[in-house]
């Protein structure tokens, strides 16, 4: 069982390492399957494949002939044949299959089971590629030769110009640019910063149940602008979850009918292959559990690691869960929960609409939008932290990503005292102005409120605040002069 598991995990890694370096898998070469004479020269090459989700990644799976059972088997014609292609969904998940070199391309098949057919001509000798247009699929593994053999026949009428596979390669060309479509609505996707469990008062070790449902939602991402957003939960970042060090997490992970893709959970707070993403990958309508135990003690990001994992972190799917230390946290007034991600998309910031995501911007590492849970807005004018003079604040706040480390900082305020790195077990820093939190990581700060006023959360790295990055804390309370005593000049934001 641990030695599938291991495999599981590598063959994740390598599936990782393959669409990094943009080779091709090799397989063993599957010749024709059936070739009958059609006559007009050619034959009819026909090939039947079903999607599939393998080895932690998507693929296509030859069914009959020598390619039966081959993952992303090589296809092979001479040039003049007609090519039948036959795709069957396996998994409940939407996806098609091109030749973009030929300008073919089949329906979208979704319903497990149903399948499409579609004929091309082959008119150029060559080694090409077959690919899922879906965006992500083509990385998180579906993609296989096709080897095309013969001579251009002269006088061939040779007019298939290759489809252009990326629909955003126009914008990029002269950079994003704003689209004015009419505005949208969509739903309230924003996690509330205090939607926290209380802190954990028995001392005896417990099995605790998470209920995780992947949600696939058209979201509000700025003013008249949605996004489709994946979520755990229907809200980003997902649930708060809240053990003490010892219990046993019991995961519940439920992918609901209607989800286009499958997903799965990795929880950097469980030891083991994969933190539990290689025994929850979910296609859509089904439902997958794991028990692990919390071992060592910190705040720990959680986040769905279904291939391309960047791309459905980017769509909204990461949260946190503390694993408190034996003896708890210190008490504190108020404790909040942010975290920071960045949002892809083909239309420049400040469009409206909805928002396509932009697969090439994110391999760039190039994103349109950065939010603090889930959405422009969401933390300043619509659900921001608020306390009162006198009070002491703990901010859990975590980096779901995928790319960009944060240095996290609170505009006004001095950390009394950071948790760096999200340890609880080392003696926290203290008197810090800014904090770096990687992707992938999180950290604890705490301090003490002396002074009335408008708080802004940001990543210092201020340029991406102009991208929806901020937050609000509001302070109420009597003025403190002997701490900081002027007059507030009008438009100063705060
Ligand atoms: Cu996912």
């Amino acid at each position: 069982m641990k030695n599938s598991f291991k495999f599981f995990s590598l063959l994740i890694v390598l599936a990782f390492l393959i669409s990094a370096c943009g080779t091709e898998k090799s397989e063993p070469t599957a010749v024709a399957a059936e070739a009958v004479n059609s006559g007009g020269g050619g034959k009819l090459v026909e090939y039947t494949l079903k999607t599939a989700l393998i080895d932690g990644g998507m693929a296509y799976l030859g069914v009959g002939g020598d390619i039966d059972g081959v993952k992303n088997p090589t296809l092979s014609a001479s040039v003049g044949d007609t090519v039948k292609i036959t795709l069957i969904s396996g998994n409940g998940i939407e996806h098609d299959i091109a030749f973009p070199d030929f300008n073919a391309q089949s329906e979208h098949v979704i319903e497990e089971g149903s399948q499409t057919s579609f004929e091309f001509t082959v008119d150029k000798p060559g080694n090409f590629t077959y690919v899922c247009t879906i965006p992500g699929h083509k990385e998180a593994g579906m993609s296989g030769r096709f080897e095309v053999t013969g001579n251009l026949a002269s006088g061939s009428d040779s007019t298939t110009a290759p489809m252009d596979m990326s629909n955003h390669s126009a914008s990029n060309a002269s950079g994003p640019v704003v689209v004015n479509n009419p505005l949208e609505t969509g739903a309230d996707i924003v996690r509330d910063p205090t939607e926290i469990p209380a802190p954990i008062t028995r001392r005896e070790p417990e099995t605790v149940r998470i209920d995780l449902e992947t949600i696939e939602i058209e979201g509000q991402l700025a003013d008249g602008t949605t996004y489709k957003y994946w979520t755990f939960n229907g809200k980003v970042p997902g649930p708060f979850y809240r053990v003490r060090v010892g219990d046993t997490i019991e995961v519940h992970l439920k992918n609901l009918t209607n989800s286009t893709m499958a997903h799965s959970v990795d929880f950097h707070a469980v030891t083991g292959p994969g933190g539990g993403a290689v025994m929850t990958q979910t296609p859509p309508g089904q439902e997958t559990s794991f028990t692990a135990k919390a071992i060592r003690p910190g705040l720990f990001v959680y986040h769905c690691a279904t291939p391309m994992v960047a791309q459905h972190i980017a769509n909204g799917m990461y949260g946190l869960i503390l694993v408190e230390p034996e003896e708890g946290l210190p008490p504190v007034d108020r404790e909040f929960y942010v975290m920071q991600g960045e949002v892809y998309t083909n239309e420049a910031f400040g469009s409206t609409g909805l928002l396509t995501e932009n697969i090439q911007a994110l391999l760039d590492e190039n994103p349109e939008y950065l939010v603090f849970n889930g959405a422009v807005g969401g933390l300043t004018e619509q659900k921001p932290l608020t306390a009162n003079v006198g009070e002491t604040v703990r901010i859990f706040f975590g980096v779901g990503g995928p790319n960009f480390t944060s240095s996290f900082h609170v505009i006004g305020e001095i950390f009394d005292r950071v948790y760096d790195q999200a340890s609880l077990t080392s003696p926290p820093l203290t008197n810090v102005q800014t904090v770096s939190v990687p992707p992938g990581g999180a950290t604890m700060v705490e301090f003490g409120l002396e002074v009335p006023g408008n708080y802004l959360l940001v990543d210092h790295a201020l340029s991406r605040m102009q991208r929806g990055l901020s937050g609000y804390l509001i302070v109420e309370g009597p003025e403190n002069p002997e701490i900081i005593n002027g007059t507030i000049t009008p438009g100063s934001g705060h």
